[in-house]
């Protein structure tokens, strides 16, 4: 089967208002914060796959290895008739449970869901046409505001994979997990990939790796808003840097400016003192307990926790 048309919730101008406001206020807080989601044009989305094949970065491919072992076992205890990704980038990962609902039989529909239309008009033709007979509907849309939009009806899965969950902060998370139990109906499931707490030795390099990529990734959301809201800051001028928060268990990425700048953008002169640092990313790391207490908060009933077999990253199954 083809593709169906993208269902677009998230139209060009309601994302462009959504970056300005986010512009307006990060870059006017002290400190200055940008959201991690305006990474992902399509530059930046390319940039996230090749992060994803570094040799430091392992959650990928340890919540690979976690889902290539209990697929089948996800797909028997959901009994899902359609099966929602949020954030769901290039759902190379979502392959595996795609392929075992196959060998299982009864999943109808596969709805991938992102802020990216780029990222979801490759992964859609792609997997509608690797998936003979499964329904594909590749909705662009934010997660964390058109929770109210998914499709009913049937058994549904829920996916977040990758961490994504952990560039929430504590409050939005738990704002997340409400919204997204009260979208669901008893019976349904939702399946969380959470990076777990370890040594930051081992951290702090996935984040900050020898080639440089996740560098230019950082600095891709100053290229973005350059483009989109014609702003003038020169991506060069800052240093990428990655930082692990022991209080939080979270790591960092900040922008470093190298020198005194003062950036248009908007109507705003945004003034950056010499070392002066901008956030743009939280990524939280889970304790096992955390995530489960997190779900129970929400109104879920955890129902599996699988990891890998070094223990660094974390699969949740929890039901509504
Ligand atoms: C896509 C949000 C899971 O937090 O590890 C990768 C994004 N940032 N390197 C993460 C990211 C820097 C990634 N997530």
């Amino acid at each position: 089967m083809s593709a169906e048309p993208l269902e677009i919730y998230l139209e060009e101008q309601e994302l462009g208002r959504g970056l300005r406001e986010d512009v307006r206020v990060g870059l006017t807080a002290e400190p200055k914060w940008l959201p991690p989601k305006w990474f992902y044009d399509a530059r930046g989305s390319e940039l996230f796959e090749e992060i994803t094949r570094l040799p430091e970065y392992y959650p990928t491919r340890a919540e690979r290895t976690v889902l290539a072992e209990h697929a089948g076992e996800i797909a028997e205890l959901t009994g899902a008739k359609t099966l929602i990704e949020l954030g769901s980038g290039s759902s190379e990962k979502t392959r595996l449970l795609l392929d075992a609902f196959t060998r299982r039989g009864g999943l109808g529909t596969f709805v991938p869901l992102d802020v990216s239309v780029s990222a979801l008009r490759q992964s859609t033709a792609q997997i509608a046409a690797d998936y003979p007979g499964l329904r594909v509907r590749g909705v662009v849309a934010d997660f964390t505001r058109h929770l109210d939009r998914l499709p009913t009806g049937g058994r549904r899965l829920v996916v977040l994979l990758g961490g994504t969950i952990g560039n929430l902060l504590p409050i939005e998370r738990a704002e997340f997990l409400t919204a997204m139990r009260a979208a669901l109906e008893p019976g349904d499931r939702l399946l969380v990939g959470t990076d777990l707490v370890k040594d930051p030795g081992v951290i702090v390099p996935a984040y900050d790796d020898a080639a440089g990529v996740t560098a230019e990734f950082n600095r891709n959301v100053l290229r973005v808003i350059n483009r989109e809201l014609g702003a003038d800051f020169d991506p060069d001028a800052f240093r990428h840097v990655a930082l692990w928060d022991p209080e939080h268990e979270w790591i960092e990425m900040r922008l470093r400016a190298e020198r005194p700048m003062r950036v248009r953008v908007l109507d705003l002169d945004v003034d950056f003192a010499a070392g002066e640092e901008l956030r743009t990313e939280v990524s939280a790391k889970f304790r096992p307990e955390g995530i489960a207490a997190e779900l129970t908060g929400a109104g879920f009933a955890p129902q599996a926790f699988w990891t890998d077999p070094d223990g660094l990253f974390g699969v949740t199954l929890a039901r509504a």
